[in-house]
């Protein structure tokens, strides 16, 4: 077990981030000013003298006196707002993967450069200080940062936005590799305090749960009266979350689960302390933990205590603000637009026609109206597995006022289905917000579907994918609601903070302006051939890939080559996302070198990091089967040191920040049609990555910008993969015709990789045998073929160094500006302000 004084995430290796591009003249007068507030903040809310500070405490005293700073532009941000009586998105979601702030804020603020001036002054190292910062992970993977992204997108473009989600006291697990097997620990990332929260005492709200419904008839109107069993209170915690440039300053409100009497002291004076403080216990489990996205959606009563609590909590709150400015809420679409970050918060539909007709008494048809043009929703992935439904009796014991509304708006939804489709019975159960097949369950996609103005997809193939799968039908019946909006990421962080160096000579190169418009990186093109600035290029990247050696060095001691070609793969482990494809080429390249040893083979790292969810077996034997290649391989004298396996563990936002800049190769090899977007393919390329791609989720878009020459593009398509599950699983033959993946697949059965237990990944022989679901073994020659390609393109050093180029210069469109200002303009239909940069290049519909 790691001791929390080291929980740093990162071990002592991340100096890369030196800051260079910050070198602007510091104004004396600002850092005198700064110096003094750090050193207030260490005495007077720290309680101690620099001789006696730990890091810890410095790092505290500098995010505190930097909060100061960024609290005046937050009031003044409220209040603009308010007194315009500006419309505001409210963006909900179980998930925020945020990382961490200190270097983020200080950028957008533009104080990084008199904080580290001011710090180093006081004998302190910036860089060491932000390491003190855990790594806040609410998140499980790219749902969780995509929602990070748009937090500080909405505050660039001064948006009016809150964040509403849990504050849960364990965020993602942290992840211990021990002898190849992947062990979870628990995220204690508040243990020692939190200096970005604001705790609010006085925002708490009762949330309830259970009970009965009472209905009686006034005056020829039902009213619904909801008589709970149980209460809980939420508190609110604020997070300030600052837009570039410091202007804007929006809120990320989380929420905290209380008992309203913690503790019940007659019990407790009898001497039953357990007893005594159990409604306590069970009041606070609901902000315990952080859900891992594996569970699938099929049952677990505390996660939809945590979706009702968090969807309550937050309407209350919404409700509450419009009231106090509005007046009443027959307007609150026009001032209220309601972002649910996939089906998670869907149960903010039923709770928003609750809170009008049983608590304000608007009439059904009315109060509905108000619901759909208030609400939209965003899928974010196909997966049949992973679209929520709950069962109906449970439904019914926590939740039985909600269940009501739903059959409610269910009765006027299949009259509708029966008016489209006279008769259709098939087509009425499949647009149903319960399914009656699998034991009656609520559908969580259906109701938000239903409930929403806007649906969208996250990248163009995945929204046509939309309206031919999992919601054809209800596509049909409301046409024009699902819409495309390819997702994007925040350059701030995955460009200016992750990269300096790059960003130094990207400022040079574009202009100072580019950091304010992306779309002057395409003047990066008319230098792509220049040798002497490729030359620049390539040392930037190399840089980066020492930093990145020296990391792994330590921490796997494994010694590389930083002139190798660093080939990443980056992202939760799933069988769709397919890193077992790529350790099967590395074995088969593995065994074509030591045929070969003679041959030029391109030097290669192959760098994994990734968590697998706690209860996903398979997906932690993959883990396994590369720990295993990675310890034959890096001890393999006769290869001399042309592979190199690594898998970095405890993959989280930090580690992302040091990977990143320093790939060669970007690996986004999923099986076609099953990755939504994909957003780490996108912080790849703008870090000069070449992508190895399937035709699947946002590649497609980052073929069409970056040009077909400039990525390499394999495998089965969409439609393929299609066909050939149809026709069956069985790969036998397709392995029968390749004696390359005959052989790599026989490595692993036969115990190459694990002599000591011949029959560890029997199952996964198996698999690529007989069950290939993922097609892994049917796209097996082709990746190959592919990697092939990517080695004789790497030998063309000007040639490789032009398409890394054209990468960034040709990325701009995938800003989560851009997207964030899509969302704006087409679904919540409010304002950006005029200041912000631009919307880039052509907008892409999704057909149909
Ligand atoms: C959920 C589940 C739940 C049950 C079992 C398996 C499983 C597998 C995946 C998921 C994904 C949850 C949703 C999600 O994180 N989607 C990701 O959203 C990103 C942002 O839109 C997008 O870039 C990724 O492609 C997509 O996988």
């Amino acid at each position: 077990m790691i001791p929390k004084s080291e929980w740093q995430g990162l071990g002592a290796l991340q100096e890369q981030t030196n800051y260079p591009l910050l070198n602007q003249p510091i104004d004396e007068l600002a850092l005198g000013e700064i110096k003094s507030a750090i050193l207030a903040k260490l005495r007077l809310a720290i309680g101690k003298d620099a001789g006696m500070a730990t890091r810890r405490d410095w790092y505290k005293a500098a995010a505190l006196a930097l909060r100061d700073r960024i609290v005046h532009h937050w009031l003044s941000t409220e209040k603009e707002s308010y007194d315009a009586g500006a419309k505001r998105v409210y963006y909900l979601s179980l998930e925020f993967l945020i990382g961490r702030l200190f270097t983020d804020a200080l950028n957008n603020m533009g104080l990084l450069p008199v904080f580290e001036a001011a710090l180093g002054d006081l004998g302190v190292d910036l860089s060491d200080l932000r390491k003190c910062e855990p790594d806040a992970a609410l998140g499980n993977g790219g749902l969780g940062r995509l929602a990070a992204c748009f937090m500080e997108s909405m505050a660039t473009l001064a948006i009016p936005a809150i964040g509403y989600g849990i504050r849960y006291d364990f965020g993602l697990f942290r992840q211990i590799m021990n002898q190849g097997w992947q062990q979870e620990y628990p995220d204690e990332w508040l243990a020692y305090g939190n200096p970005w929260e604001f705790q609010r005492p006085e925002v708490v709200y009762n949330v309830h749960f259970g009970g009965h419904v009472e209905h009686v008839n006034d005056r020829g109107r039902d009213r619904a009266t909801w008589h709970p069993a149980e209460t809980i209170e939420a508190m609110a915690y604020d997070t300030p979350i600052v837009g570039w440039r410091g202007q804007h300053v929006n809120a990320l409100r989380l929420w905290s689960a209380h008992a309203p009497d913690p503790l019940k002291l007659d019990v407790f004076n009898t001497g039953d302390y357990v007893s005594a403080s159990a409604e306590q216990a069970r009041a606070e489990a609901i902000c315990k933990f952080l859900y891992p996205n594996d569970e699938s959606a099929a049952g677990r009563e505390l996660r939809l205590r945590q979706e009702y609590f968090f969807v309550s909590a937050s309407l209350q709150d919404l409700v509450h603000r419009h009231l106090s400015s509005d007046g009443g809420l027959r307007n609150l679409a026009q001032k209220a637009a309601v972002q649910l970050n996939d089906t998670h918060p869907s149960l903010a539909v039923t709770e928003l026609m609750r809170i009008l007709v049983d608590l304000h008494s608007y009439r059904w048809d009315e109060a509905w109206k108000i619901t759909v043009a208030t609400f939209s929703y965003t899928n974010h992935t196909l997966l049949p597995e992973a679209l929520e439904t709950w069962p109906v009796e449970l439904f019914e014991r926590l939740l039985p006022r909600h269940l009501e509304i739903i059959y409610r708006i269910n009765v006027q939804h299949l009259a509708l289905a029966e008016e489209r489709c006279p008769g259709d019975i098939e087509y009425r159960a499949s647009v149903s917000l319960i399914d009656e097949k699998s034991g009656r369950r609520v559908r969580m996609g259906q109701l938000a579907f239903v409930g929403s103005h806007r649906i969208n997809g996250v990248s163009a193939m995945h929204s046509d994918l939309m309206k031919e799968t999992v919601f054809h039908d209800l596509h049909h019946l409301y046409p024009g609601r699902i819409t495309n909006k390819t997702n994007g990421i925040t350059f701030r962080r995955w460009l200016m903070l992750a990269n300096p160096r790059l960003t130094a000579l990207l400022r040079e190169t574009c202009g100072e302006a580019v950091l304010d418009d992306f779309s002057l990186l395409e003047r990066l093109e008319s230098h792509s051939s220049d040798l002497e600035f490729q030359k620049r290029f390539r040392d930037v990247k190399h840089h980066n890939k020492l930093a990145l050696a020296r990391l792994i060095g330590e921490r796997n001691h494994v010694k590389l080559d930083p002139s190798a070609l660093f080939d990443v793969q980056i992202k939760r482990i799933h069988e769709y996302k397919r890193q077992l494809l790529n350790i099967l080429e590395t074995i088969a390249l593995y065994h074509a070198m030591k045929d070969n040893p003679q041959a030029n083979w391109v030097p290669r790292v192959k760098i994994f990091s990734g968590k697998a969810a706690a209860s996903y077996r398979y997906a932690k034997l993959i883990i396994k089967l590369i720990s295993d290649v990675a310890e034959v391989v890096n001890n393999d004298a006769s290869l001399g040191g042309k592979l190199k396996v690594a898998f970095l563990a405890d993959y989280n936002v930090s580690l992302a920040e040091v990977i990143i800049p320093a790939a060669d190769l970007s690996e986004q090899i999923s099986t076609a049609g099953m990755e939504a977007s994909g957003t780490g393919n996108m912080k790849l390329a703008l870090n000069g990555a070449l992508t190895i791609g399937t035709l699947d989720g946002a590649n497609i878009e980052i073929r069409d910008a970056v040009g077909a020459e400039n990525i390499a593009i394999f495998g089965l398509e969409a439609g393929d993969v299609m066909v050939r599950r149809k026709q069956g699983l069985d790969a036998s033959d397709i392995i029968r015709k390749s004696p390359r993946l005959e052989r790599a697949i026989r490595a692993i059965e036969s115990g190459e990789f694990s002599p000591g237990d011949p029959a560890r990944f029997a199952s996964i022989g198996h698999a690529l045998r007989y069950l290939d679901h993922y097609m892994v073994s049917a796209d097996f020659d082709s990746y190959y073929e592919a990697q092939r390609g990517i080695d004789a393109r790497w030998q063309v050093i000007p040639a490789w160094t032009r398409a890394s180029i054209l990468n960034v210069a040709r990325m701009a469109w995938f800003s989560s500006d851009r997207t964030i200002r899509e969302y704006a303009e087409d679904i919540w239909h409010v304002p950006v302000h005029p200041s912000a940069p631009p919307l880039i290049g052509t907008r892409r519909e999704a057909k149909g």
